[in-house]
């Protein structure tokens, strides 16, 4: 651990790109962090809405929604998604009805975020102020953004088990229904060669002080977001240093489909593979710097060698005061190498 005469201050404008579960998980330690050591940063969010779907008629963004609620302390805990204190009435009334899809996990006070997101829309708002607006409720602590406010699907071509036919597959099916157990050969962002960064994310990006790439899934969460037109460029082009932390410990994810999707993509399944697909800084890539679990410490050399400063330090988020640590030992390795 860095004495407190190493530790860089933290930077003042701190802008994280965030997928789901992961990326809540690791805004809980960045907010620890900034609070233990009484810094005045600002954390602004740049969320993925690749996983955005459509169900019964109303606009789910499961990625937006579980950071709003993790941070706002309205999360299921143990779920990772969702409310606490959670029911389920409306989805079995729907399935009472034979209405499908049945396989998706609509909570009745999830429901209510839906309606109102979707009123909201309806009206003629963007889902950037759609999401400012639920955020009023729910004081996230930090500015919660949108990659972009067009639709932008995340769909996988898998090979479906029931007749062996391969067909397109939204996101939510593929990990849901099929819990990424089917066969999967592409994925595919639906809409993203049409979309548009918002005016405020490519100022998140510009004006930041420092960029985090939690551990979120470097192709479904991470990917999405750099699949938008512009804001790899401006990832590049900003003054900020970028540090990732990777999602991968000794060759497989932590939670979720990364292992299945990386292998989609040809990547390889490790600290390392996911560091060469972000790329270095100085080589045309994203990272100056990046984290890697104490697991894997024989990686450092090649991922150096890749062009990217790189450390192995414990990276289980087993609480917000061991995510904070590895925040810090991000910041450190950033300030160290910008
Ligand atoms: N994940 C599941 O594994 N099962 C579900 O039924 C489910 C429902 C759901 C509803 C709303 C929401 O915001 C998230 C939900 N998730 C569910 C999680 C979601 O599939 C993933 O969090 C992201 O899409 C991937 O990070």
């Amino acid at each position: 651990m860095a004495r407190m005469s190493e530790r860089a201050i933290l930077p003042q404008r701190i802008t994280v790109l965030s997928g789901g579960v992961g990326g809540a998980r690791f805004l809980q330690g960045l907010q620890r962090l900034i609070q233990r050591t009484t810094a005045t940063s600002q954390i602004t969010v740049i969320a993925n809405t690749g996983d955005d779907i459509w169900m019964h008629g109303l606009k789910v963004c499961p990625d937006l929604d579980t950071v709003m609620y993790t941070l706002g302390d309205g999360i299921d805990t143990d779920r990772g998604w969702g409310r606490k204190g959670e029911t389920w009435h409306a989805k079995e009334e729907l399935a009472a009805y034979g209405v499908q899809p049945d396989w998706f996990g609509l909570g009745d006070r999830d429901l209510a975020t839906h309606l109102v997101r979707t009123q909201m829309l309806d009206a003629g708002y963007s889902l950037t102020d759609v999401t400012h607006a639920l955020c009023r409720r729910w004081q996230p602590g930090v500015k919660l953004l949108p990659m972009t406010d067009d639709r932008v699907e995340t769909h996988v071509v898998i090979t479906d088990p029931d007749d062996g036919q391969d067909k397109a597959a939204h996101f939510q099916e593929y990990w849901i229904k099929h819990q990424a157990k089917v066969p999967a050969k592409a994925v595919v962002m639906i809409g993203a060669d049409q979309a548009k960064p918002t005016q405020s994310v490519l100022e998140a990006i510009s004006e930041a002080d420092l960029i985090l790439l939690p551990p979120s899934n470097p192709v479904v969460s991470v990917g999405a977001i750099l699949a938008v037109p512009g804001i790899r460029d401006a990832l590049l082009a900003t003054k900020a240093p970028v540090a990732g932390i990777s999602g991968i410990i000794n060759g497989d994810h932590v939670r979720g489909m990364a292992k299945q999707l990386l292998e989609v993509i040809s990547v390889e399944c490790s600290a390392a593979g996911v560091a060469e697909l972000y790329g270095a800084r100085s080589r045309g890539g994203l990272l100056d710097a990046w984290l890697i679990d104490s697991s894997d410490s024989a990686a450092v050399n090649r991922i150096s060698d890749a062009g990217i400063a790189c450390q192995a330090v414990p990276l289980w988020m087993t609480d917000p005061d061991a995510t904070a640590d590895m925040c810090q030992a991000a910041i450190d390795l950033a300030h160290r190498n910008a």
